[in-house]
């Protein structure tokens, strides 16, 4: 299998943990790609996905499979299920709904990132920048005060959390995260104790 990446993408990350947890890491080839806003990459469109974001897992049959948590999700299945994503019951509804929220909470990170430095300058919106900035950052205030979320044993929804945290220190470097969340601190710290989480920390965080 290959999986597209970049070293700075939380999204890419995530799916990276979930694949050295699983011990499927070694049947991946992490496959370097450049897409971003107004970068044509006609090349990714046409062979990998029309909506040109990474990561995307291309299995050895041709098939490919787009989003992180689509691709999490698979993986937990090859690794015989259950393991990252509770297979039924309210627990997994849970584990995805979580999930569902910190990848938007991350989404809207990355906006900010594309409207501070891919927008123009005569064109920044600060409005909606603050917007996109207090989704993110209400949602980390919430999780918290989330005291299961921070402490049960491993799942997608933790491994996109340490993600989105990594991805402040990556990028919003002085947004002085730790000092108002410092549950979120502590859960950051205990997480960078796996192997899978400290290999990934993106370069410059
Ligand atoms: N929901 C997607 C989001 C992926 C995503 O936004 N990836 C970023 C890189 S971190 C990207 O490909 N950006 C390129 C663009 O938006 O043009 C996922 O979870 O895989």
């Amino acid at each position: 299998m290959k999986l597209t990446f970049s070293p700075g993408s939380p999204f890419a990350r995530k799916v990276r943990i979930a694949a050295i947890e699983l011990g499927l890491i070694d049947k991946i080839e992490l496959v370097p790609a450049t897409v971003a806003p107004t970068q044509k990459n006609e090349a990714y469109a046409h062979d990998i996905s029309p909506v040109r974001k990474l990561p995307a897992l291309i299995l050895d049959s041709g098939q490919v499979i787009v989003d992180s948590y689509n691709i999490t999700e698979y993986l937990d299945e090859l690794a015989g299920g259950g393991k990252l994503v509770p297979a039924s019951g309210p627990a997994r509804w849970k584990v995805k709904t979580e999930h569902t929220l910190i990848q938007s909470m991350t989404d809207a990170l990355l906006l900010c990132r594309y409207e501070m430095g891919v927008r123009p300058k005569e064109f920044f919106w600060q409005g909606w920048y603050d917007d996109q900035w207090d989704r993110a950052w209400v949602g980390l205030g919430q999780f918290e005060n989330h005291p299961d979320i921070l402490t049960r044993p491993l799942d997608a929804a933790q491994i996109s959390l340490v993600c989105i945290l990594g991805y402040l220190d990556f990028r919003f470097a002085d947004c002085g995260w730790r000092k108002a969340f410092p549950k979120l601190d502590a859960f950051h710290e205990r997480m960078l104790q796996r192997e899978s989480v400290k290999v990934s920390v993106p370069p410059n965080g």
